[in-house]
């Protein structure tokens, strides 16, 4: 598979001072976005958006650890990671993002992501990747499929993922655009949109709960896996005096997580106090809501983040 350089992605998409490319130490290539109504940065390696900032926040929106690792085969922590074709650990195990099956599947590390789009469309800026079935994914079992996945950035931030089956058989995928939203601080913060839905307790064994009809407020480790849930999301942060809306379409888990100061404090790439700053709101479709694709079918799942 052929990697995608600096000089050729300048060369086929860099629109000077609006599309621009660098690579960092460890090789690692960065697009830097800047339009009228707002920057952001995706890496190439799993296409992962790192930031996005309207003009009209003074607030950061999206939380990117300060001790985040920028290095190959290493996911990154926060801006929004991209978690396919499984959620979590592997059933055939390996925890780390090293390990056999890395955590949250293989494309959110893998670079064989491919830019094959890239443009103004109105006030936004589109960018559009591709990964196909590589040495890579068929280490993990995974072969004949197309992920695309298009990135529209403006005053609102818009996010589509689909999966083509392009096997001769049925196959089903795990999928999560784990988005981690900055806040002022998380013990300031609500969530609503979740009254009385089903979710999956990870901090307590997993056991199936039933939300109350109260906004939301995280005070403890949260890990909670929403089933069977298509509303929006609302998070209020009075700190910053603002809310961040999330809306999707064919997805049916929300994922809400923050790994709190005990948690925390074991992540090699997170400050000690760096869950004070952040909530994962993730629009997902895992577990009880995991996407079977029957052979030549596609599946897309959309996201949209804004400001209100
Ligand atoms: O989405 C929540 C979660 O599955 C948590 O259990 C925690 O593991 C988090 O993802 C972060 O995972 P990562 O592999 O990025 O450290």
């Amino acid at each position: 598979m052929h990697k995608q350089t600096v000089k050729e992605l300048t060369a086929h998409f860099g629109i000077e001072k609006m599309l621009e490319f660098s690579q960092n130490e460890h090789g690692l290539i960065k697009a830097q976005i800047t339009t009228a109504t707002c920057t952001a940065e995706v890496y190439m390696q799993g296409a992962h958006l790192t930031q996005w900032q309207p003009v009209t926040s003074k607030n950061p929106v999206l939380f990117l650890s300060e001790r985040a690792t920028f290095e190959p085969g290493k996911a990154i922590r926060g801006g929004v990671p991209l978690v396919f074709p499984w959620f979590g650990a592997h059933k055939n195990g390996g925890n780390g993002t090293s390990g056999k099956f890395p955590s949250h599947g293989f494309a959110r590390t893998s670079n064989q992501w491919l830019l094959v789009e890239a443009g103004r469309s109105k006030d936004d800026f589109m960018m559009k990747f591709e990964l196909t079935d590589s040495d890579h994914s068929r280490a993990f079992g995974w072969d004949n499929f197309k992920l695309t996945y298009k990135i529209s950035v403006g005053d609102e931030l818009e996010l589509e993922l689909g999966f083509d089956n392009c096997s001769t058989e049925s196959v089903v995928i795990e999928e999560a655009l784990h988005t981690y939203l900055a806040v002022s601080d998380v013990e300031q913060v609500s969530v609503n949109g979740l009254a009385d839905a089903d979710f999956i307790d990870k901090t307590d064994e997993s056991k199936r709960k039933k939300q109350d009809e109260k906004p939301f407020r995280l005070a403890g480790e949260t890990d909670r896996v929403y089933t069977n849930h298509a509303a929006h999301i609302d998070v209020e942060d009075q700190g910053w005096q603002r809310k961040i809306e999330i809306t999707k379409l064919h997805s049916l888990s929300t994922v809400i997580w923050n790994p709190w100061k005990e948690q925390s404090a074991k992540l090699a790439d997170m400050n000690p106090d760096g869950w004070k700053q952040m909530v994962c709101v993730e629009s997902a479709n895992v577990g009880d809501n995991a996407v079977e694709i029957s052979p030549g079918k596609h599946y897309t799942m959309h996201t949209c983040v804004r400001l209100k």
